[in-house]
């Protein structure tokens, strides 16, 4: 037997458990917090577990997270720091993010929001089509989805200026990396998407400093996290033109609280954290995948690293 331990609030596991238990036969699945005996606990199947728990597994052997993000596991303070977390990779959620920076790029490209207003004043007026050639994309992130991203968005023609931490060579993508090559990167840059994880280093990434480096009127995409974003800092490039707007799917607090002055900012667009979405249809593969690679003694993929806390 191998022992599971699921610790995620969902209403709907049952989909889940059930193709895990046709895959790995001699699986026993444990829903936090109904754990009888923790020793017996293999691996963990989390998604915002509750702090400190972490420990009380003396036997654990691998911790998979169901979201891409880890900042809330690397959170609990006692993480033991042997365990290894692989984070779920999958494809399908891939493409669901980049079809979500696609239309916000085009709706910004297009100019959908200046149409949406002289609907609304019933105002016939063609407006030119900037060049697509012209518009240069920055992504701040060139890992799974970044790239994704940045590959689909230079086919439509845009050119892409990528930013990570190591340096990259990926073609027909303009690469740069590190802190001191972040001005250079925005410089041209009309639309930002966020697509860094939350760490230490790149939190409020996303402020005053950097929207100065970009052209007046340029975008923002932020859909990494919440706290990736100076929030006073936006309103205020908005009400500069520093910024011309924003598509956010990601909050310091979610939900968005009521009230909150994002809701009825005219420049910005919300949606509730759906820029892709993981659910059990495209964990169970990856899942399954970890535990047989955790008992068969292989290689793991997708390993988060402590230090990098990503
Ligand atoms: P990856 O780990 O594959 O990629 C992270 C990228 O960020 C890498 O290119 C890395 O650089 C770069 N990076 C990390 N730290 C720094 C830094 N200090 N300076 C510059 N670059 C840095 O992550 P994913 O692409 O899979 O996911 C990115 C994030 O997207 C997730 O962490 C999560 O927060 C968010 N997300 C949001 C979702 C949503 O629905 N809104 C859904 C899924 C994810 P290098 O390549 O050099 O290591
Ligand atoms: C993730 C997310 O990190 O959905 O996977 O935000």
């Amino acid at each position: 037997m191998f022992s599971i331990l699921i610790i995620y609030e969902a209403e709907n596991l049952e989909l889940l458990i059930t193709e895990l238990k046709t895959s790995i036969p001699d699986i026993d699945v444990h829903i936090w917090p109904e754990v009888e005996n923790p020793e017996k606990i293999e691996a963990i199947i989390t998604w915002k577990p509750p702090l400190g728990i972490m420990s009380k597994f003396p036997n654990l052997k691998v911790i998979i997270s169901l979201g891409a993000g880890v900042e809330d596991i690397l959170r609990d303070p006692n993480l033991p720091q042997d365990v290894p977390i692989v984070r779920i990779v999958e494809p399908c959620v891939t493409s669901r993010m980049t079809e979500y920076i696609l239309l916000a790029v085009l709706r910004f490209h297009r100019q959908a929001f200046t149409y949406q207003r002289l609907q609304k004043a019933q105002h016939w007026k063609p407006l030119p089509i900037s060049k697509t050639s012209s518009c240069y994309i920055g992504i701040l992130g060139l890992g799974v989805l970044g790239t994704d991203a940045a590959q689909k968005l230079k086919t439509l023609g845009f050119p892409i200026r990528g930013w990570s931490r190591t340096p990259k060579n990926i073609d027909g993508i303009e690469c740069f990396y590190g802190r001191d090559q972040l001005k250079l990167c925005l410089s041209k840059c009309r639309v930002l998407v966020c697509l860094l994880p939350l760490t230490l280093q790149t939190k409020g990434i996303l402020n005053h400093e950097t929207f100065s480096a970009m052209p007046c009127g340029s975008y923002l995409i932020n859909v990494a996290r919440g706290e990736h974003l100076v929030e006073k800092d936006l309103l205020e490039a908005l009400d500069s033109g520093q910024l011309s707007g924003a598509c956010l799917d990601v909050f310091s607090k979610e939900p968005l609280p009521e009230n909150h002055p994002f809701w009825s900012h005219p420049q910005i667009t919300i949606t509730p954290h759906i820029a892709t979405q993981t659910n059990s249809e495209y964990w169970t593969q990856p899942i399954v995948d970890a535990i047989h690679c955790i008992r068969a003694g292989q290689t793991l993929k997708n390993v988060v690293n402590y230090q990098q806390g990503y």
